[in-house]
């Protein structure tokens, strides 16, 4: 661990005014974890902002309320002791507008992500945590600030997507008992659920369709791999941010210890690589090595000005080569 919750306390405890964000194109626990910290400063007499949620997948709009995803070109005038920054392992992650403005302002870095480049001028980085979300309910908890019930439910969000529902290797007791203490303060699991997994488009489920599509299990390592192309995207005029987590159903297949998704951010001009393993395969290890990271179990990578068809073969080769100690013979 680096950093501490009392080092952040003691940082922020004298400041007033916040500006939060998070990861570009947020799940469940960048939103989660940077709306609940956001609605529980200004809860307990601090003013705060979030910038750069978008874009925002629909699923998550149920989540915020009018206004609260302050997306408006007054940013060059706003002011702030501080710019927290959570669920966000490099400061080259964040959104376009929140990159503006990380020289304006001392930077708090909250994160989970063992791969943390420690960007901030304070850190807190935490790779035991299961989500960004405990961090900041175990942050608010010492700092002795009141938890509103309406920081309840994204608090929720932010653990249980990032535990994958509560099951994923990250899933312990002390996550529980936070959980336990979240349902008590007013969070309403259905009421997720209803919204954020049984609320898909028809669109959504059919590029899941295509997906398994394009399902492809290596037939010389225990690797099994995804791929979609701009024009994917275009036909079911979806984005990345629709995507269900069709990884996890390459991972799911018996025999396989590796699972890869990649495909080409729609208009971007990037290839985006994301990675889930078993152990002993660690993700962030692999990725890291194409300049990304993340978690052992799920880290992320981009390519640049390329296809997803040269792309994949490079991924692939690595895990050959990091993983199962082989070279392609073609
Ligand atoms: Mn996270």
């Amino acid at each position: 661990m680096t950093g501490s919750s009392g080092e952040v306390i003691s940082y922020l405890r004298d400041k007033r005014k916040f500006i939060i964000t998070s990861h570009e194109k947020p799940d469940g626990d960048a939103l989660g974890s940077s709306l609940a910290l956001k609605r529980i400063l200004i809860a307990n007499g601090y003013e705060a902002v979030l910038v750069d949620f978008s874009p925002l997948a629909p699923r998550y709009h149920f989540m915020i309320e009018e206004g609260e995803i302050n997306d408006c070109p007054t940013y060059d005038t706003l002011g702030a002791d501080a710019f927290i920054v959570v669920d966000c392992g490099d400061n080259t992650r964040v959104g376009r507008t929140a990159a503006k403005l990380l020289d304006k302002f001392p930077v708090v870095n909250i994160d989970h992500h063992g791969s943390n480049s420690g960007f901030g001028e304070v850190d807190w980085i935490n790779p035991d945590a299961s989500s960004a979300g405990e961090m900041v309910y175990e942050l608010c908890r010492e700092w002795g600030l009141d938890i509103p019930p309406s920081a309840a439910e994204p608090l929720w969000v932010a653990i249980s997507t990032d535990t994958g529902d509560f099951s994923f290797s990250n899933t312990n007791s002390r996550v529980m008992r936070i959980a336990a203490d979240l349902l008590d303060l007013g969070a309403q699991p259905s009421h997720v659920r209803r919204n954020i997994q049984e609320n898909m488009r028809y669109e959504e489920l059919m590029m899941t369709k295509l997906c398994l599509d394009r399902l492809v299990v290596c037939d010389d390592m225990p690797v099994a791999y995804i791929t979609l192309t701009e024009a994917d995207f275009k036909q079911y005029n979806c984005g990345p941010q629709d995507l269900h987590e069709p990884i996890d159903l390459a991972r799911s297949i018996k025999g396989v210890c590796v699972a890869v998704l990649a495909y080409e951010n729609p208009g971007e001009n990037r290839v985006k690589v994301s990675l889930r393993s078993y152990p002993p395969y660690d993700s962030s290890d692999l990725c890291t090595q194409f300049g990304g990271g993340g978690h052992p179990r799920a880290a992320g990578c981009s390519f640049y000005d390329t296809t997803v068809s040269a792309a994949l073969p490079q991924v692939l080769e690595k895990i050959r080569l990091l993983f199962f100690n082989t070279e392609h013979i073609a």
